[in-house]
């Protein structure tokens, strides 16, 4: 079925009527980085983000402003989630919304295949719902009430009542797969990540799993279940499958084997949906499980969980219209342990903007290029004999490369960037110690000196080449400054050391100038 020839990467299709936050942005760009480092080696990439737009949820806040689901799903999509992919610098290779005709045909597709195959028959669901989560809760999934909402039971998520469902509908035999979905995780022992969120699931599924829900019948915003119009399809069962639905599931076969399976990138909240439903969903369709399923931990702000409903969420364009895209995308990828919770707070993002972008990286380019400016009327030397300092340089850029190229694998971007800024100290540290500008008052060190900007030359390049996955605009201008060959997201990253330019430097304008405005 899969011929894995390709890299192909999800984030989670977001609610299209909660404003988008840092969170979702933060998940964007995880995704982004990890799409565009693939791509830059040479691989098959793709990656997918979209919007979630049926339910119940999306349903009622239509109708409160006075507009149909669609209509308002449209205006949502249009005004803030795709100007949000430009916020943060997203380069997707297609956007799914649920609406989406090829969506909901193939979604149907899928549902009949599973319906004829025996997987799915008729019950009654009587129990809790939250709107809020789009989910069925369990008695042991909620909390005690505060405030207006004392002496009721309250989903522990939203902190709001949860409503009290009955209703005939139709059910997939999810329990079937309990056995199956244990071997899976035991074969693969990276399918699940991180380590503690695999050890959460397994443990989740050795208590054995119940059936799934999977139709609603008191509302009719959702896909129609096929052989039955007056249900709608679940709007997880629903969202799940637009991950197959995009790759050309019942519509593109060769597309769809060649982009099929995916890696889900996802926030810890909807790990199990994506590791415990949507494999079982696969396996009983006869289709590969993901590649992977990463659970990321949570934005904290003030130390709670950011979202909507605890009123901290920030925009992400109040940060990228201070400090630029760039500095979004690696703030918090550096800052955070991919995988674990991470404070935002804009002091930190403050200090990290001074001393690692400005100071560090951004600093360190103008210097370079100034000096070849300057001592060499911008032609890049060829260099000398190199000395052991220089053969250093050179065999870190080559180390650099190897371990964070390693650590791309592991899906642990934070460590990729600090394997990367070992690169950026060290050159620091060589400028400091080689004196170029002591060189250049002595003609007899001018071949040392050429040889000191040469090496200079090619690890700024080589940090270009590394960097431009994270930070694709700085690294774009500081690669026409260096007169690299064609565009720095093309040049080879696995190899990156390796990469080719011409016999000129250009002027370089600040890459992360300095900020006098007062924020936060
Ligand atoms: O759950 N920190 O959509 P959603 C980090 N439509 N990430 C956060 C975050 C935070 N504080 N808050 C949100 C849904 N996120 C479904 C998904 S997929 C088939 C259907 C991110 O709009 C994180 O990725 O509620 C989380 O999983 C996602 O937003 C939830 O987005």
């Amino acid at each position: 079925m899969s011929d894995g020839s390709s890299f192909y990467i999800t984030t989670p299709i977001f609610y299209v009527n909660d404003v988008p936050h840092i969170g979702h942005a933060y998940t964007e760009v995880a995704a982004d980085v990890l799409a565009r480092w693939h791509r830059q080696r040479g691989e098959d990439t793709w990656l997918l983000t979209g919007t979630d737009e049926h339910g119940q949820k999306i349903l009622r806040t239509a109708t409160a402003n006075g507009v149909t689901p669609k209509e308002w799903a449209d205006r949502l999509v249009e005004t803030a989630w795709k100007p949000l992919l430009k916020t943060v610098d997203i380069r997707n290779d297609d956007f799914i919304r649920t609406t989406d005709v090829r969506h909901e045909e193939n979604a149907q597709k899928f549902l009949q295949h599973l319906f004829d195959a025996g997987h799915i028959y008729t019950g009654e669901y009587e129990g809790f719902y939250c709107v809020g989560c789009e989910e069925y809760k369990q008695p042991g999934d909620l909390v005690a009430g505060a405030g207006e909402y004392t002496g009721q039971q309250v989903c522990a998520i939203h902190s709001i009542p949860v409503e009290l469902l009955h209703e005939k509908n139709y059910f997939f035999r999810m329990s079937t797969f309990t056995d199956q979905l244990l071997a899976m995780y035991e074969a693969n022992p990276t399918f699940i990540q991180p380590e503690s969120a695999r050890n959460e699931v397994i443990s989740f599924v050795k208590q054995g799993l119940s059936d799934l829900s999977i139709s609603r019948s008191s509302f009719d915003w959702g896909i129609k279940v096929p052989w039955d119009d007056s249900h709608v399809v679940y709007v997880w069962f629903d969202a799940l499958l637009n991950y197959i639905t995009a790759a050309g599931y019942g519509q593109d076969d060769e597309k769809f084997s060649r982009l099929w399976p995916a890696t889900h990138i996802v926030g810890k909240d909807i790990l199990r949906f994506h590791a415990v439903i949507w494999p079982a969903m696969l396996l009983a369709a006869g289709l590969p499980v993901p590649t992977q399923v990463f659970g990321h931990g949570w934005l904290l702000v003030g130390g709670e969980k950011m979202s909507k409903s605890k009123l901290t969420g920030i925009a992400p364009n109040q940060i990228t219209d201070v400090f630029g895209s760039d500095t979004f995308r690696y703030y918090f990828m550096r800052a955070i342990s991919f995988g674990q919770d991470g404070s935002f707070s804009w002091e930190d993002l403050s200090a990290r903007y001074q001393s690692e972008l400005a100071n560090g990286f951004g600093n360190l380019a103008s210097r370079v290029i100034a000096m070849v400016v300057r001592y060499c009327d911008g032609e890049i030397p060829a260099g000398g004999t190199p000395r052991d300092a220089d053969t250093a340089i050179r065999d870190t850029e080559i180390r650099v490369t190897k371990t964070a190229d390693a650590a791309i694998d592991r899906l642990a971007l934070h460590e990729a960037l600090a394997a990367v800024w070992e690169l950026v100290d060290e050159l620091n540290g060589y400028i400091t110690t080689q004196e170029p500008w002591a060189l250049a008052k002595n003609p007899d060190d001018r071949e040392r000196l050429e040889t000191v900007l040469h090496t200079v030359v090619r690890g700024l390049g080589t940090l270009a080449v590394l960097l431009s996955p994270v930070t694709p605009q700085a690294t774009a201008t500081l690669w026409a400054a260096l007169g690299g060959t064609g565009d720095v997201q093309d040049a080879q990253i696995d190899r990156a050391w390796e990469w080719t330019g011409g016999s000129h430097v250009s002027p370089l304008a600040a890459l992360f100038p300095r900020i006098e405005a007062a924020v936060g």
